[in-house]
C-alpha cells in the first residue's frame, strides 16, 4: 500500500508495527542531516514506546551530527556489517530506492527480503517498494513527514525527537533558504522549537563549524576565480588539497561560496581528483538547466544543481564544460533571472 498523506498512513504503520518486537531502521549512504535526523526521531519515538530499535546508516556520518544526543546509537554498516537477526521489521528512511542503501543490499538482500518494509520517504521518484509505504515529496524534508507522523499518532515528542526532526528540516531546505521552505515546513520547525529542539546547537553545528583547513582552501581556490559575463567558475587541485590538508568534501564550501554570488546566471567548480580526473560541480538560477549540461558529460542532478566527472587534465576539462554552458546561458537569453 503507498500513502501520499501522513494522516492517512498513521493507522497503517502503527498496525505493521503492533505485533513486531525489534525494528531496524535504514537510511541512505552518505548521510545528510535529514537522513540521521529521520533516523534519530523515529527510532527515539518508537523506543519510548517501548521496541528494541536499531539504527543503521551504510556509510559513516556527517560531521555535524556528532553532538546530536543519542547519535552513537547509529551504528555504521561499513565499520560493523552484522545485522540482528531477532529484528522482525525494517524501517526505510529518506531513502528513494533500496539501492540507496548501497552494500546493505548488495550483500543483505536476503535479510531484507525476509522481512517486512516500512518506507518512508520524500523523495518523488520512490515508487513505493515496501509493506507499507509512505511517499509525500511536497513536504520540505524526510523529518517534516515524521514530524505529521508523529502527530497523526499522538506522540510525545521530547527535546532530543524535536532536535532530530529539526536538524533534518534546516538542512534540506539548507536553513530554509530553498523553495521547499513552504508554510508548512516553518509551522513544523516553529513546532518543534516549542517542543524545545536545540535550535543553537543545529545553527552552532551545521553552519559555524569550518574546519580551519577548508578555510584556507577557500582562499587559495577563490584567488583562481574567474568571470565571463554570467558565469563565474574556479577550481580546485590536487596541490591545494596537500597544501591546506583540507578533507575531500571541503571543496563543497567552494561550491557553495561561489553559488551565492550576486549578478551570475551559473557557477562551476572544478575539482581535480587524486586519479587526475576532474569533478564538476554545477549551480544556476532558475532559467538555465545545468542538468543538462551535466548530462552531456554523462552525469546528471537537478536543474539547478548538477554534477559530473571528466578525464582531465583541468585545462582542458574547464575548456570543454566552459563551452557547453556559455552556449546553455546564451540560448537561455534574458528569460533566466
Ligand atoms: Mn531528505
Amino acid at each position: 500500500m503507498l500513502y501520499t498523506n501522513a494522516e492517512l498512513a498513521a493507522p497503517a504503520i502503527a498496525d505493521c508495527v503492533r505485533d513486531k518486537r525489534h525494528i531496524l531502521l535504514i537510511t541512505h549512504v552518505n548521510p545528510d542531516g535529514d537522513a540521521i535526523g529521520s533516523l534519530l526521531g523515529l527510532g527515539l519515538y518508537w523506543e519510548q514506546i517501548g521496541f528494541k530499535v536499531t539504527m543503521l546508516a551504510p556509510t559513516p556520518l556527517p560531521n555535524y551530527t556528532r553532538r546530536l544526543s543519542n547519535v552513537e546509537r547509529i551504528q555504521v554498516y561499513s565499520d560493523e556489517p552484522n545485522l540482528p537477526p531477532s529484528v522482525d521489521l525494517i524501517a526505510l528512511v529518506d531513502t528513494g530506492d533500496v539501492q540507496r542503501i548501497a552494500r546493505i543490499y548488495e550483500e543483505q538482500a536476503d535479510y531484507i527480503n525476509a522481512r517486512p518494509m516500512i518506507i518512508i520517504d520524500h523523495h518523488a521518484t520512490n515508487t513505493g517498494e515496501g509493506t507499507v509505504n509512505l511517499v509525500d515529496p511536497t513536504l520540505s524534508s524526510n523529518c517534516e513527514l515524521l514530524y505529521h507522523l508523529l502527530r497523526a499518532w499522538d506522540a510525545h515528542i521530547t527535546p532530543d525527537i524535536a532536535t532530530a526532526l529539526l536538524l533534518g528540516i534546516t538542512t534540506d531546505t539548507q536553513s530554509f533558504k530553498t523553495s521547499n521552505t513552504t508554510p508548512s515546513a516553518l509551522r513544523a520547525a516553529a513546532d518543534l522549537i516549542e517542543q524545545e529542539a536545540d535550535r543553537a546547537l543545529i545553527m552552532r553545528d551545521v553552519y559555524s563549524n569550518i574546519p580551519f583547513e577548508t578555510a584556507k582552501l577557500l582562499s587559495l581556490s577563490l584567488a583562481e576565480l574567474k568571470r565571463d559575463g554570467p558565469i563565474a567558475w574556479t577550481f580546485v587541485s590536487q596541490a591545494m588539497q596537500r597544501q591546506t590538508g583540507a578533507t575531500d568534501d571541503a571543496t563543497d564550501e567552494v561550491t557553495d561560496y561561489i553559488s551565492n554570488l550576486g549578478g551570475l546566471k551559473a557557477t562551476v567548480l572544478f575539482k581535480e581528483r587524486r586519479d587526475g580526473s576532474v569533478k564538476i560541480s554545477l549551480r544556476s538560477v532558475p532559467g538555465i538547466d545545468v542538468s543538462a549540461v551535466a548530462q552531456h558529460f554523462g552525469g546528471g542532478g537537478h536543474r539547478q544543481a548538477a554534477g559530473a566527472t571528466l578525464s582531465g587534465p583541468l585545462a582542458d576539462a574547464e575548456r570543454r564544460v566552459l563551452e557547453v554552458l556559455q552556449a546553455t546561458v546564451s540560448a537561455a537569453g534574458d528569460s533566466a533571472e
